[in-house]
């Protein structure tokens, strides 16, 4: 039984990511964009799918970059080497949604017809010259991300129904539920295309009509929704709000939306709040921006690229009630920008304009075909636990020097700087217009890039809706020298999401519960809870993880948050957390701030992980 011994040591230490002991190099850009490369195609969708590797997702266009004999409309980015690699994702992406299932495959879905030059409709809708694409509007395509240039997109069945901006949102089981969308696109929808209805992937048969999506023409598209703790669904779409039940098909009305239409293509930057155990993981959504267009104002036969974007911000808690509330506006109205969720729980807004809305098209107002203009460069952050009125702040941020308008997009990085790319307003590929299609990739650098950052040790690849505990040491450097940063360490597990349109779909970080020991040599354990026992609070699937002392993040490091599978997923009871614990210097001897107390937890641990794995290994083998 050495050898099962053996092994159980050896799936220990698989079991414990050990950190990589690298730090980021430092930047010369803190708190400013810098351009790195070229995204090779335009960056309408993008998900980072492993810790090195972004992939990029385009409509298909004229893009000079070619694979497979036909203009290329999706690549992976390598962060490591700052170099795209094309892939061919073969049928039109355009405006698809996107979001990753509970084992890890991403899904893309939906978008338009095959096209041709221009972005007319092509002769054949099966591949073909110029751009041999297949028609999208009914597409699911799916990718397993990787690191070695191997993976690429697989085409699966088809949908029943076309959708053309659908919203993905993963449920507690890992599969996903597309929401909402329409047969031909345009610049907002009609009756005569309009799919009001959602399904699931893998599919539950038929589509299920949906009461709020058919009666909020023509601003639908991509509704604006989130899985609640409850396991109901936010759904916010033109002015009216619900909460879905799915599994009954039943929604329940909330408030009207106020000050601005946020969804497509108003298109207000909106975000799920970090849920943290100060807010007992209670879901409260933020909308900031969009625009006060009025139902029957989506007409193109006015300046709409010249009306100011809108700069309120609200938030809602509609798990506790069905009330908006005012949040701090934005200094200055704005039409698409994203919010990103940072490891310190701030909130980075970026992307997006001034006046006018997403979308392009052919009017006299239309700044060649963009319905955007005067585009916001400046970065700004919102604090959500600072005092209200103080929640925005550009204290030290830099404006960027590249428009990003309609079709950009933002995606956390795990070294915690931020991905920004894309932005096309115009049918088919064009470097000549006002805002062209957009290649460069810039990178943005929160003002904690160059800290030095914690190197926590001992953090699990898998995590389980309650149940143990675990430890996680951070040295004396990591605690900045100072034990008692300590306490103001936090855990948090991040999904970064599938950006589009300014929406993140799938993007939330959630904050473990946890206590911790000092120590007197200055270093620290600090206990650790798993996720709190509700999948619908963080639904299964890959994420990344971070250490956050005195808002300094580590590097995050990827997880897999549940079982890895597309199932109902297993809750456990919480294990209780040991008290607090600084050392004293009057207490020598106070067992808890004891290395003695490091050295028993750590045993422990090990222990704990070596007579499960032992137990494991006696069923296997
Ligand atoms: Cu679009």
């Amino acid at each position: 039984m050495v050898s099962q011994s053996a092994l159980a040591v050896v799936l220990c230490l698989l079991a414990a990511v050990e950190y990589v002991h690298t730090q980021p190099s430092q930047t010369d850009s803190l708190g400013e964009f810098k351009i790195v490369g070229n995204s090779l195609v335009s960056a309408q969708q993008v998900f980072l799918g492993t810790a090195d590797k972004v992939y990029i997702v385009d409509k298909t266009e004229n893009n000079p970059q070619q694979i497979n004999g036909h203009p290329a409309w999706a690549s992976e980015f390598s962060m490591a080497e700052l170099k795209a690699r094309p892939m061919d994702i073969v049928t039109n992406s355009f405006c698809a949604g996107g979001n990753v299932l509970g084992n890890g495959t991403w899904l893309n879905v939906g978008g338009n017809q095959a096209v041709q030059y221009g972005g007319d409709p092509a002769k054949s809708q099966t591949g073909g010259a110029p751009y041999d694409d297949g028609d999208g509007g009914k597409s699911i395509r799916l990718l397993n991300p990787c690191d070695d240039e191997s993976c690429n997109w697989i085409i699966d069945n088809p949908m029943t129904t076309r959708r053309w901006y659908p919203t993905l949102e993963t449920l507690e089981d890992g599969s996903m539920i597309i929401l909402g969308g329409c047969d031909w696109g345009g610049y907002v929808n009609s009756a005569a295309q309009d799919n009001p209805t959602y399904e699931f992937y893998p599919s539950r048969g038929d589509p299920v009509a949906s009461p709020i999506l058919a009666s909020t023409l023509p601003v639908n598209l991509y509704p604006l929704t989130y899985l609640l703790p409850s396991g109901n669904l936010l759904i916010q779409s033109n002015w009216k709000t619900v909460l879905l039940d799915y599994e009954k098909n039943k929604e329940y009305p909330l408030d009207d939306i106020p000050d601005a239409v946020r969804t497509y293509p108003a298109s207000a930057g909106n975000v799920i709040l970090p849920l943290t155990p100060m807010n007992n993981w209670t879901a409260t959504i933020l909308f900031c921006g969009g625009s006060n267009i009025q139902t029957d104002q989506w007409e193109k036969n006015w300046d709409i690229p010249h009306f100011p974007a809108s700069d309120s911000c609200v938030t809602i808690t509609p798990d506790v009630s069905g009330s908006y509330t005012e949040e701090d506006p934005l200094p200055e109205g704005r039409s698409m920008g994203n919010l990103i969720i940072l490891p310190t729980g701030q909130l980075l807004c970026l992307n997006g304009a001034k006046l006018g809305t997403a979308g392009y098209g052919n009017t006299t107002f239309t700044i060649d075909q963009s319905y955007g203009d005067q585009p916001n460069l400046a970065p700004i952050l919102f604090n959500p636990s600072a005092p209200a009125g103080q929640r925005w702040t550009r204290d030290g941020l830099s404006p960027s020097t590249i428009p990003r308008m309609y079709h950009s997009t933002a995606t956390l990085l795990p070294d915690g700087s931020v991905f920004v790319a894309g932005s096309n307003p115009n049918s088919d590929f064009n470097d000549t217009a006002t805002y062209p299609t957009e290649y460069r990739v810039e990178i943005f650098y929160p003002l904690y890039y160059n800290e030095r950052r914690p190197q926590p040790q001992g953090l699990p690849s898998t995590f389980t809706y309650g149940g143990p505990y675990f430890n996680v040491s951070l040295s004396s450097d990591d605690l900045f020298g100072n034990v008692q940063n300590a306490e103001n360490a936090t855990v948090v597990i991040l999904r970064t999401g599938f950006s589009t349109h300014a929406i993140t779909m799938g993007h939330r970080m959630v904050e473990l519960d946890s206590s911790y020991t000092g120590n007197s040599d200055g270093s620290a354990v600090l206990h650790v809870s798993q996720l709190p026992p509700n999948p619908a609070i963080m639904a299964p699937g890959p994420a990344f993880i971070f250490v956050v002392v005195n808002g300094v993040p580590s590097v995050g490091v990827q997880v897999m948050v549940g079982s890895g599978k597309i199932e109902k997923q297993k809750t456990l009871s919480i294990a209780s957390l040991p008290s607090p614990s600084l050392p004293q210097q009057t207490a020598a001897g106070s067992p808890k701030g004891s290395s003695a107390s490091l050295m028993r937890a750590v045993r422990w641990s090990v222990t704990e992980c070596l007579t499960l794995a032992g137990t494991l290994l006696a069923v296997l083998l």
